[in-house]
C-alpha cells in the first residue's frame, strides 16, 4: 500500500484507510465471522472473492446507480473508492422470507411496517421486495427501524432516491444470481452522497457477507435454507457445542477449504469467469 495511507477504522472483516481528501481505500481481509463473531481461522481468498465480487457489480450497475467506485487494484482485495457522505441509515432490501423478517411475520404478519399477505412460510418468495432501513444502535448490532423514520433522519427525498437505487438494485442482482443458480434472499446497501448532491451506492455490493444467499438447488420454503457460502462453518460450529460467545474455535483444514470452495464458487457462477483469472488479473471482473 502506498505513502501516507492513514487507517480510518476497522470492520469486522475490513479495513478502511484514507488515500486523500476525496479517496478511500476498502480493503477486505480473509476474516470470516458466524454468529457474530470473527474467527480465528481465516478462509484464504475470501476477501479477494468478496472484493472481486463488489467490483463485478459495481461495474455492471452503473446504469441503475452511480456507486463509489474508482479503481480495483491489482492485489484484488482492494478497492479504490471515492469518498460520501454516508447515509446514517442502512438500506436493507428482502424478496424473501428469512431471519428477523420471518420472526416479525410469525409474531405480527408485518416485516418492519411492511404487511404481508397470510400464510407465508419460512423462505417463501414475497410478492414484491420489501425495504426495512436499520441503523447502527449504539450496541453495534443492527437495530430494524420504519421507512418513515429513515425519511425523517435521511431528509425525504434523500431517502427516497436511496430506496429507489436499493430495489432497482436489488431486481437486477436478484434476477442476474438466480439464472446462475443463487438466490439473493435479502442483500444491505450502505448509500452516501457526492459533491453534487446525488445518491450514490458506497460500502460493498451483492456479496456473500453483505446479503443472504441460498442455493437454487434444493431451495424449499417451510424450512430454513442453508446459506451458500458458511453453511459448512456453521454447522461445524454446531457440532463442537461452541456457545457462540468470543473467542471462537479454530476450523479444521476440511471446514477451511469447503467454505473456500464455496466462495469461490458463488464468485464464478455469479461473474461467469475463471476465479484463478481474477487472481491474474483482477480487472477481468470490470
Ligand atoms: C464509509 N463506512 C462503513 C469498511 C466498511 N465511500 C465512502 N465514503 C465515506 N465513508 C465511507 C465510504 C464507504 N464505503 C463507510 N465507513 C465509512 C463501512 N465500513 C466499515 C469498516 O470497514
Amino acid at each position: 500500500m502506498s505513502e501516507a495511507t492513514v487507517h480510518l477504522g476497522s470492520g469486522k472483516v475490513r479495513e478502511l484507510y484514507a488515500l486523500d481528501a476525496e479517496r478511500l481505500l476498502l480493503v477486505a481481509s480473509d476474516r470470516i465471522s458466524t454468529f457474530d463473531v470473527v474467527l480465528p481461522t481465516p478462509i484464504p481468498d475470501k476477501g479477494r472473492v468478496l472484493t472481486g465480487l463488489s467490483a463485478f457489480w459495481f461495474a455492471r450497475t452503473r446504469g441503475i446507480a452511480p456507486n463509489h467506485l474508482l479503481a480495483l487494484r491489482d492485489d484484488g482485495r482492494s478497492l479504490e473508492c471515492r469518498r460520501l457522505e454516508m447515509l446514517p441509515v442502512e438500506i436493507v432490501v428482502r424478496g424473501y422470507l428469512a431471519g428477523s423478517g420471518w420472526k416479525d411475520y410469525t409474531a405480527t404478519g408485518q416485516v418492519c411496517g411492511h404487511t404481508l399477505p397470510a400464510g407465508l412460510r419460512e423462505a417463501d418468495r414475497l410478492p414484491e421486495p420489501i425495504v426495512t432501513p436499520a441503523t447502527k444502535a449504539e450496541t453495534g448490532h443492527d437495530l430494524n427501524i420504519g421507512e418513515d423514520e429513515a425519511a425523517r433522519i435521511c431528509g425525504h427525498e434523500r431517502y427516497a432516491a436511496a430506496r429507489d437505487a436499493a430495489l432497482d438494485l436489488y431486481r437486477f442482482g436478484e434476477e442476474h444470481a438466480a439464472r446462475r443458480g443463487i438466490i439473493v434472499a435479502d442483500t444491505k446497501f450502505e448509500l452516501g452522497v457526492d459533491q453534487e448532491g446525488a445518491v450514490v451506492l458506497g460500502d460493498e455490493a451483492l456479496t456473500p457477507d453483505s446479503s443472504r444467499f441460498w442455493p437454487l438447488d434444493g431451495y424449499e420454503p417451510g424450512r430454513g435454507q442453508p446459506s451458500f457460502d458458511k453453511q459448512f462453518v456453521r454447522d461445524w460450529c454446531e457440532e463442537t457445542g461452541w456457545d457462540k460467545t468470543p473467542p471462537g474455535p479454530e476450523l479444521p483444514q476440511e471446514v477451511v477449504d469447503g467454505t473456500r470452495g464455496r466462495y469461490v464458487e458463488a464468485f464464478e457462477r455469479l461473474t461467469g469467469l475463471p476465479f484463478a483469472r481474477y487472481l491474474e488479473d483482477p480487472s477481468t471482473v470490470l
